[in-house]
């Protein structure tokens, strides 16, 4: 496929091929837009102490910026709209993060963070109680337990910090997956943490779910009666909204695109096919789901499978990982055969997702590029 005047082209060098939407992780905005990240911002004005001796006190908390600084003022507000006591924090330079967040009331107390440290006051005169500069992140996602403790997430991380009332901290974890950036908010389910991520492999926002009991990265959700939509129903091809790729192959001269949308239009004489350098390790496909879907594995046509003769002179996959939307993965290997495999995971994933990631191929012997001819779900 690949001689020397064939012109090679990276997918994210263009917008829009053949109806299929490109949203693989090049596309990602260098400053990302914080628009409606900053979910606590939103409760402080109306929150309420829930501690009896101050149950009329509440807090409004306000940004002021000028060109090049940034601080907060947060008051404390009696119940007769009388101003109890101010607390002003310190002036940070501004970046694109918000370096002071309003976190909210809790139990007696009001909670900020600046600068990276997370502080607690008293609702009652507005006294520090305690701060933790063990943080060091923007909080744009944060989410109190019944016991006080408070789970926070930094945009550019940590992914977690969980600070308990007393302002000990209990776990920091950077990064779950590194492939998940920009985590913006928290939600507590039952034995289980859900964080939200607008930097994802798939290009849209996913979650992952912490196991609370070992902060490990769990393989889903755990299912519980109010969980909706489509999870836990068995994945058919039309679930499949939309393909991305890593790079595919152009060859005008032939009037051919072996784009994403190759992969699933039941005709093996076309195919993805990468076009990094070198054999395309590395090189991926995402298959992105229009919900939660169960899948128990994949069938698929390795290689150019054309014919004969143009499925050995390509490469074809040997070793791939299958990435999902949870950041679970799996690795697979794959036979050098032409015609279709069948493969069945350990158990079924829930998932909205599938990213395949090539590993490792079994070399063509005419052509570097590695492709694909056709892949089906189930
Ligand atoms: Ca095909």
């Amino acid at each position: 496929m690949a001689g020397s005047f064939i012109k090679k082209m990276k997918a994210g060098s263009l917008a829009v091929m053949a109806g299929i939407l490109l949203s693989g992780a090049g596309s990602c905005p260098a400053v990302p837009v914080m628009a409606e990240s900053a979910a606590a911002d939103t409760e402080v004005p109306a929150a309420v102490s829930k501690d009896n001796n101050n149950s009329a006190v509440s807090v409004n908390f306000k940004r002021i910026e000028d060109d090049s600084n940034e601080r907060g003022e947060i008051t404390g507000i009696s119940g007769e709209g009388e101003s109890l006591w101010k607390y002003v924090t310190a002036d940070y330079s501004r970046t694109e993060l918000d370096r002071v967040n309003d976190i909210g009331v809790f139990g007696g107390k009001y909670y900020l963070v600046e600068g990276g440290t997370v502080k607690a006051l008293d609702l009652r005169d507005g006294s520090l109680i305690w701060s933790n500069d063990e943080f060091e992140g923007c909080a744009y996602g944060s989410v109190f337990r019944e016991d006080g403790t408070l789970f926070l997430c930094g945009y550019y991380g940590p992914d977690l910090f969980v600070v308990d009332k007393d302002g000990n901290t209990l776990k920091k974890i950077d990064s779950f997956n590194k492939d998940y950036m920009w985590p913006h908010k928290l939600e507590l389910l039952g034995e289980q943490l859900a964080i939200t991520y607008s930097g994802t492999p798939s290009g849209t926002e996913e979650t992952l779910y912490i196991n609370l009991s070992d902060y490990s990265l769990a393989s889903g959700r755990i299912s519980d009666a109010s969980d909706s939509g489509t999870e836990g129903t068995a994945v058919a091809d039309s679930a499949v909204e939309n393909i991305s790729a890593s790079s595919y192959l152009e060859e005008p001269q032939y009037g051919l695109s072996h784009g994403t949308s190759n992969l699933m239009d039941g005709d093996l004489s076309t195919a993805w096919v990468e076009s990094a350098d070198g054999s395309g390790e590395g090189e991926a496909f995402t298959l992105k789901l229009n919900g939660t879907y169960k899948v128990s594995g994949f069938t698929i046509h390795a290689g150019y499978q054309k014919n004969e003769d143009i499925y050995a002179k390509n490469s074809r996959p040997e070793k791939m990982t299958v990435m999902f939307s949870d950041g679970t993965r799996q690795d697979v290997e794959l036979a050098d055969i032409n015609g279709p495999q069948k493969i069945t995971f350990g158990a079924a994933v829930n998932t909205s997702s599938m990213r395949f990631i090539i590993q490792s191929v079994y070399p063509g012997t005419k052509y570097q590029d590695t492709a694909v001819s056709e892949i089906s779900l189930f």
